[in-house]
């Protein structure tokens, strides 16, 4: 890119130099970090896409003296492309490999460059991380998935006929003892699903102690398999006090929970990281994202959520909530872009990581399963809280008719159709209705 008018200084008086612009061929994909960000500012997109480079590598508000020569020419971010006019649009910027602490800081130091200061700055009225590239070596530092979908199929099952997992939620969220909160677990799995997780507001309160919790429900999940023979997942959560978390997995594990549950964003990315890279308890760790939405539902600041989504792969993930093409959480036209490349993300080959199971989850009901199954096609989870222990005649029918919705999707035959010889899903249909994709 070449020099922004204005000679050192922008209408905003911020320091700038051409030692944070760069031509875009220049920008070797293996050497830098790349972030893609949606900026708003008066000042420009080149004079904005510049600010967020200084102030995320060797800058500052004004010209100082003691910057070296080294300094100047290895570190500074670059911004290396704009779109847009009028002060809206895209910046890409490079921040060099020799920036970041990855050995010891790790996913914290990434982010506090690639999504640190910059949303405060006063200069840009918006600025949204759209998107990060992660060179090879990068990616290569981090575990990934322990098992990814592959992984969890083999479990479960379903590796040699592949079809989406029916997941549920404990309802109510919380309030129900161990004992009541085993026989929901049973019901379910008399219904069909392949995975339960605990609410993510759900740990070790008094009512429902994690202890006695997992020993019932997998006590209760056992009686289950020995009647329909398949396996149930189910996921205690055990997010906490770190000091506390690794005690309550350990927990978890001896009173035989066969998969952890993370609520990634409000433990906060490096925790995760930490947890999973200090201690590996063997089984696939479920990632709800509870608080995501305080930075990415605004479409124009913020953070988007692919953003997490690759870092959660990268961390090791092996299932991650990833918002649903139908459902209460919204599904406007942007959002499912969205999903679209948050779903390629947790798939596509990348470095050797294992892939990510997406889940879909949030006001899911029967009705809904048709338009996830055309968003999100054979590789996905699709839980169900209300949309199955709402089921008229109770949790097991409510799981039997996301089932047959499920197996109607994957037969491609109308949900309609199918309900005149499947009974439940009838009753689901009578009580929520269906939903198309194009409905939204
Ligand atoms: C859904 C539920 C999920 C959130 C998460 O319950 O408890 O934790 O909806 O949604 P219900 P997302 O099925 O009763 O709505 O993963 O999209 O953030």
């Amino acid at each position: 890119m070449g020099r922004a008018k204005g000679k050192g200084k922008t209408k905003m008086g911020m320091y700038m130099d051409d030692i944070f612009l760069s031509r875009p061929e220049a920008i070797d994909p293996e050497k830098y970090i790349t972030a893609k960000y949606f900026v708003e500012s008066p000042m420009g997109l080149q004079s904005a896409g510049i600010a967020i480079a200084t102030e995320e590598s060797i800058g500052t508000w004004t010209e100082i003296g003691t910057t070296n020569d080294w300094v100047k020419s290895r570190l500074p971010a670059r911004l290396f492309k704009t779109k847009g006019k009028r002060g809206s649009g895209l910046v890409h910027i490079a921040y060099p490999l020799e920036l970041f602490d990855v050995e010891t800081s790790g996913i914290a130091n990434i982010l506090s460059m690639v999504a640190g200061n910059l949303f405060g700055l006063t200069a840009i009225k918006n600025v949204r991380l759209l998107d990060i590239e992660f060179p090879k070596a990068v990616v290569e530092h981090f575990p990934g998935p322990r098992f990814g979908i592959e992984g969890v199929r083999k479990i479960v099952g379903t590796d040699r006929k592949p079809r989406p997992h029916l997941g549920t939620i404990v309802k109510p969220k919380v309030g129900l003892d161990p004992d009541q909160t085993a026989k929901v677990c049973y019901e379910a799995a008399m219904g069909g699903v392949d995975f339960i997780k605990d609410d993510e507001t759900l740990v070790n309160q008094v009512f429902c102690p994690l202890e006695a919790r997992v020993s019932k429900v997998m006590g209760a999940l056992d009686r289950a398999k020995s009647e329909t023979g398949q396996k149930v997942l189910f996921a205690v959560n055990v997010t906490g006090a770190p000091n506390k978390m690794v005690r309550l997995a350990e927990v978890a594990m001896d009173n035989g929970a066969n998969t952890l549950m993370l609520d990634i964003v409000i433990l906060g990315l490096p925790t995760v990281e930490w947890f999973l890279k200090d201690y590996d308890f063997k089984v696939p760790i479920h990632m709800h994202r509870a608080m995501h939405a305080a930075f990415t539902r605004n479409p124009k600041h913020g953070i988007s959520m692919l953003p997490i989504a690759k870092i959660a792969r990268m961390l090791g993930g092996d299932q991650l909530h990833t918002g649903s093409g139908a459902g209460k959480m919204g599904s406007d036209e942007e959002r499912k872009h969205e999903l679209y490349m948050i779903l390629e993300s947790l798939k596509k080959e990348w470095h050797g990581l294992k892939p990510t199971f997406p889940v879909a989850s949030g006001g899911i009901h029967p009705g809904l399963v048709p338009a996830n199954f055309a968003f999100f096609g054979v590789d996905f989870v699709i839980n169900a809280g209300g949309g199955i222990h709402g089921h008229p005649r109770g949790t097991r029918a409510g799981a039997a008719a996301m089932k047959q919705a499920i197996d109607a999707s994957m037969k491609g035959v109308p949900l309609g159709d199918y309900a005149r010889t499947h009974r439940e899903l009838a009753e689901a249909l009578e009580k929520w209705g269906e939903k198309r994709l194009s409905e939204d």
